[in-house]
């Protein structure tokens, strides 16, 4: 049963491959869950400490670097520090942020191999396996692909299917392929060591039993494989890259284990407790890092993505029973899958939106709200760019940054920046205090239960309430007949602000920062690691008054700004140049005819005649080519979807129709200043739209 108890916690996030940047996708998985839930437990003033980092051993970085052509520790070197940086970019609070390629992650990895090689836990069997003629290598993991024995996914990789989530062996895969080089394996016999996982069966049974409380879709699958019975599971690999097999445990086994290594599967977990080492190191006392893994009063939690729930709910849980000296989790609150626009997110399709890229567009806060509403939680998410725009405009914009702006504008217009008395407060404002007292217990309770999306409606719905009240209490009104009401109004509404700037801040953690400023309220804990000590206000005390009458505020800010309807037309586009799938869109019917306009309306288009002086492809763009237009009096640079209708050579001197007056924007990096004509049929081929009119001629 729950243990409410705990002294201490800490939270894991699961650890990226450092094989490419991070994506939205990852960030609702694991990431702004395990980041809301932190930062509201530090304003808590709870003991918590924060873990992740970069998983950089295992198949699924060799075969990148691979086909980067670069060494796994390059590839590495190259996407640690950029994952670091979208990280620290989104405002994730880690105490530590580690990687597994470090001389503390070998130490800790083999010493608990040793352990439980020592204790007699693992079987060793000599069996054929895979073997790639033509690469001379085993094909472990990620080197082999195949079809899915149970879900007939023909992409489900040597280790796990990503379709069905189910874990698996390259034995499994019907039809395996190699696919480091296409060849169909054949079968050569090696020695690995394998956890035998059944032997855990039952105490993995009564464990998960023992938690009714988990989230369903953890239970729906955790007891799915435990009613299947859980099966041996190799844990080494022939493979040059990944933590060697410690010459411990292969002279107690009495195997050669040249060129093994350990299974990333295996080591990544244990990652999470060497950041925990590297952490206490960091902070000077080496040894602290026991005190989180060892002692029973700590409530360990693990938030991952729903891909990961096999290994964190049953193998890592089986070797944490097997060695025994450390807690196990607690609560393992996986979120399903993210899509975007309707279309599940693929890397290698580009239907992905990455996050250093949208930090290039963006405030972080924005993202962090908008996301946290459309979290997976319970089932798989959609995100799209209109949803985004709505709930930034219509939420953050209009209805607390709204709410803000009218409470601070009114302070300092009619009280001179000071928080004005409450004297004789009537029900109205006294129903608001009140109601505003139950705010944090109720915000709260959604994060202690992972129901971020709650947590987050409910924080909304506390500006929504400070909005209706302005407004029922009209101070516009009382400012002139009764300046003592109006008063006591913006004294409620301050309060409400304050408490804003603590209840918001899990999620929207850099307006939360400027909005203090804003009320120049100081004292308020840090939801940031190491800064605890700065404040006594913390999230229990969001619920009563933290201004004090006649404080002095500071100057009002505007906190967030709405996104316009171009800026999210761009992202559409960007991601559509970047790929998706048309086979979920084709249709041979004729679109029908738009709206009627005005003839105003039409006017307003400048349309010009132009020639195309050069053409060529934009790399990493499948659809768009970057045209020089020249309209005879100035030339443009425009870009236009066509790259897979035509040859960039083929535009190369055509007469062309552009819209000369559209506001320049920027795509892949490049700035747009038009837009070229172009008819598209009912299959999608487009053709130019031409005259022969001199360039610069106006097209009506
Ligand atoms: N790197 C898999 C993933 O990114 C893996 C997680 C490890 S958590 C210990 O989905
Ligand atoms: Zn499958």
């Amino acid at each position: 049963m729950q243990n409410t108890d705990y002294k201490r916690i800490l939270v894991t996030a699961a650890l990226p491959y450092a094989n490419g940047p991070l994506h939205i996708g990852h960030l609702a998985g694991a990431y702004l869950p395990s980041d809301l839930y932190c930062r509201y437990q530090r304003l808590q003033g709870r003991d918590i400490v924060f873990i992740c980092g970069s998983d950089e051993l295992g198949v699924a970085i060799m075969v990148r670097a691979r086909s980067e052509g670069i060494t796994p520790q390059e590839l590495v070197d190259r996407y640690h520090p950029q994952i670091e940086a979208a990280f620290s970019g989104f405002g994730m609070s880690f105490d530590f942020y580690g990687r597994t390629t470090t001389d503390v992650h070998r130490e800790t990895s083999q010493s608990f191999f040793n352990k439980l090689a020592e204790k007699d836990v693992f079987v060793l069997k000599t069996e054929a396996q895979l073997f790639d003629p033509e690469a001379g290598i085993f094909l472990a993991d990620r080197f082999v692909i195949g079809t899915c024995p149970v879900c007939g996914y023909e992409d489900a990789y040597g280790d796990q299917c990503e379709k069905c989530g189910t874990s698996l062996s390259p034995l499994e895969l019907v039809n395996p392929k190699s696919t480091l080089t296409d060849a169909t394996p054949e079968l050569r016999e090696t020695t690995h060591w394998y956890l035998p996982l059944g032997d855990f069966q039952d105490r993995l049974s009564s464990w998960i039993d023992a938690h009714p409380e988990w989230k369903s879709n953890v239970l729906g699958q955790v007891r799915s494989w435990l009613k299947d019975g859980l099966r041996d599971r190799a844990i080494t690999r022939d493979v040059p890259w990944g933590v060697p097999v410690p010459d411990e445990a292969s002279s107690k086994a009495g195997v050669d284990a040249t060129g093994k290594v350990i299974y990333v599967w295996f080591d990544a977990p244990i990652g999470y407790i060497s950041a925990t080492r590297e952490w206490a190191i960091k902070k000077g006392d080496p040894e602290l890092w026991k005190k989180y893994w060892k002692d029973p009063d700590t409530k360990l939690i693990h938030c991952i993505g729903k891909d990961n729930i096999v290994f964190h709910c049953l193998m890592f849980p089986a070797m944490l029973m097997a060695h025994g000296d450390f807690v196990l989790p607690e609560n393992v609150p996986a979120n399903e899958f993210l899509n975007i626009e309707g279309q599940k997110l693929s890397t290698s399709r580009g239907w992905a939106v990455w996050l250093h890229e949208y930090l290039e567009e963006f405030p972080p806060d924005l993202l962090r709200y908008a996301l946290a509403t459309m979290l997976p939680e319970a089932r798989d998410g959609d995100f799209s760019w209109t949803e985004f725009q709505n709930r930034v405009n219509s939420e953050l914009a209009d209805v607390l940054g709204n709410f803000v702006n009218r409470t601070m504008t009114f302070a300092w217009k009619n009280f001179d920046g000071h928080v004005p008395e409450l004297v004789a407060p009537s029900r109205d404002d006294q129903a608001v205090l009140d109601e505003l007292a139950a705010f944090p217990g109720r915000i709260g309770s959604a994060y202690e239960s992972f129901r971020n999306r709650d947590a987050v409606f409910d924080t909304m719905a506390l500006a929504r309430l400070g909005n209706k009240y302005f407004n029922d209490t009209e101070p516009w009104h009382t400012r002139k007949t009764d300046l003592q009401k109006c008063g006591n109004t913006i004294h409620v509404c301050l309060q409400l602000c304050a408490s804003l700037s603590v209840l918001m801040d899990p999620v929207l953690p850099f307006s939360a920062t400027t909005l203090r400023k804003m009320l120049n309220l100081w004292g308020v804990k840090s939801s940031r690691p190491d800064e605890q000590s700065e404040g006594s206000i913390g999230w229990e005390h969001a619920g009563s008054s933290l201004l004090d009458a006649s404080h002095m505020l500071g100057r009002p800010e505007i906190l967030f700004k709405k996104v316009e309807d171009e800026a999210i037309q761009m992202q559409i586009e960007k991601l559509q140049s970047a790929g998706g799938d048309k086979s979920q869109e084709s249709s041979t019917s004729f679109v029908p005819i738009g709206s009627e306009i005005v003839y105003d309306d039409f006017a307003k288009l400048d349309l010009r005649m132009g020639t195309v002086v050069s053409a060529e492809k934009i790399p990493r763009s499948k659809k768009l080519l970057q045209l020089e237009v020249n309209l005879g009096f100035e030339s443009r640079q425009i870009l236009a979807g066509a790259a897979e209708h035509f040859e960039p050579a083929e535009l190369v001197g055509r007469k062309v129709v552009i819209v000369a007056n559209l506001a320049p924007r920027k795509m892949m990096g490049l700035e747009s200043q038009g837009m070229v004509l172009m008819a598209e049929d009912r299959d999608g081929k487009l053709t130019l739209l031409s005259a022969d009119g001199e360039d610069g001629a106006v097209v009506r």
